[in-house]
């Protein structure tokens, strides 16, 4: 009936401590600083402009998306495939609510979104969907949790959903043996450029963020 199906949220995920949240913009707004004023990031600018030559300020391109939050599975108020079956599992039940350690190990930017990669432990596995990754055919042979992502900002009419398949995109060009080109060691890590204004900074040190795992039902 319509009232069990409203009982679904529109998504399941780890939802960063308001404490942390700002902390992690400002990382992130530093870094964006960071990258748009190297000459090597410059040289490829028109990734994101079209046109050559032209800047782009990154801090502006972005815009921020609300809570900032890791989603296990997007339900869709029960419209997306495997939602109930999700909502029901044991492990769902049994740790809503519950604080996780999320590890933040990679920043990375794309002419479509800017996002956080977020390296899930075992014990956090068993929230994560089988099939987060394969509904990206290509993506079906990457490790489960490839997907995991906080999204930080998306470009203008893009949608959040972008994020995690930009992600896996990058991760899927490493997997095919593309090293990438490695830019530069930054104070945070090593920035690596892939191509078509795809940007990933690996971290020097994983940021650690405390999460609670939860529904948003909008
Ligand atoms: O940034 P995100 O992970 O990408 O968080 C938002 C959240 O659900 C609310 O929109 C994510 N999302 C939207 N559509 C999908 C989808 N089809 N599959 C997986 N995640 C999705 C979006």
């Amino acid at each position: 009936g319509l009232l069990e199906q409203m009982t679904l949220p529109l998504y399941f995920g780890w939802f960063l401590l308001s404490s942390i949240q700002d902390k992690i913009e400002c990382t992130a707004m530093d870094f964006l600083k960071t990258l748009d004023t190297l000459e090597a990031f410059k040289k490829h600018s028109s990734d994101f402009t079209g046109k050559p030559e032209k800047e782009v300020d990154l801090e502006q391109y972005f815009e921020a998306k609300g809570v900032l939050h890791c989603t296990t599975k997007f339900c869709d108020y029960g419209n997306a495939e495997g939602a109930k079956d999700y909502a029901q599992k044991t492990a769902v039940k049994e740790f809503y609510g519950s604080v996780f350690e999320l590890s933040l190990s990679a920043l990375f930017v794309t002419p479509r979104t800017v996002g956080a990669r977020v390296s899930l432990t075992e014990e956090q596995l068993v929230l994560w969907p089988a099939d987060a990754e394969s509904v990206v055919p290509a993506a079906a042979s990457l490790p489960l949790g490839s997907r995991a992502h906080v999204t930080l900002g998306c470009a203008n009419g893009v949608e959040p959903v972008q994020t995690g398949l930009d992600l896996l995109e990058i991760l899927l060009l490493q997997q095919e043996g593309q090293q990438g080109e490695l830019v530069e060691e930054m104070e945070l890590g090593s920035l690596t450029y892939y191509g078509e204004g795809r940007w990933l900074l690996n971290l020097r040190e994983p940021i650690c963020v405390p999460a609670c795992f939860s529904s948003f039902f909008g």
